[in-house]
């Protein structure tokens, strides 16, 4: 069973999903770094203050940042599985993991990468209605998704690590196909 996982895919793909699904029956680590910088916010801290208005632009925050959260929590993970979701979001994010991930000698097993049609996900994101959800700051996450974000798959394909998913079914559906998958 592999156990140091990556979830890619465009905003509203289902990696937040699916993610948490498998985090909760294998027990391991859910490492979404849009989850927790809207913990900052939630939190006033001074990281959330900083990056509030970034994530509400639907822009994405520094890499430098992002890196400092990823490695804290890969490096006190106490060797249990992991699941990156959200992360790496552009090439230098990848290679900067590449390193996180040598020094704590765990290298990535699996990408599975969520493809599914631009207005599904629209759809599913209007209907969320989280505070970035709103037609122009989707528009602009998309864009920036298929500018710097996208180029990950051929990244991930070329390592040999990718693994295609069809995101535009039942939740369940996925899930199973993702277990089968991870076997
Ligand atoms: P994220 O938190 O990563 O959120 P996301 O890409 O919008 O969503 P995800 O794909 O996880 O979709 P979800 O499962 O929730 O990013 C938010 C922001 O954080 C970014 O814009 C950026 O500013 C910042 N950020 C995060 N990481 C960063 C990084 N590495 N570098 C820089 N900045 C970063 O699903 C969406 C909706 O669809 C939900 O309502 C869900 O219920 C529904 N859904 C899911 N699967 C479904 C299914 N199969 N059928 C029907 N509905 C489904």
């Amino acid at each position: 069973m592999k156990k140091h996982l990556l979830f890619l895919g465009a905003p509203g793909a289902g990696k937040g999903t699916q993610a948490e699904l498998l985090s909760q029956t294998n027990s391991y680590l859910h490492l979404s770094t849009g989850e927790l910088l809207r913990k900052e916010i939630e939190m006033n801290t001074i990281l959330g203050i900083q990056v509030k208005d970034i994530m509400n632009r639907g822009e994405l925050v520094s890499d430098e940042l992002v890196l400092k959260i990823v490695r804290q929590n890969l490096v006190n993970n106490n060797n249990k599985g992991w699941i990156l979701d959200g992360y790496p979001r552009n090439l230098f994010q990848a290679s900067s993991l590449n390193g996180v991930l040598s020094e704590i000698k765990q290298p990535l097993e699996v990408v599975f990468y969520l493809d599914i049609p631009e207005e599904v996900l629209i759809k599913r994101l209007l209907l969320r209605g989280r505070k970035d959800d709103t037609e122009e700051t989707i528009t602009k996450r998309l864009d920036i998704y298929k500018k710097t974000t996208e180029p990950l798959i051929q990244y991930f394909k070329d390592l040999s690590l990718l693994e295609y998913i069809d995101a535009d079914r039942d939740l369940k559906t996925i899930s199973s196909d993702i277990k089968q998958k991870m076997a």
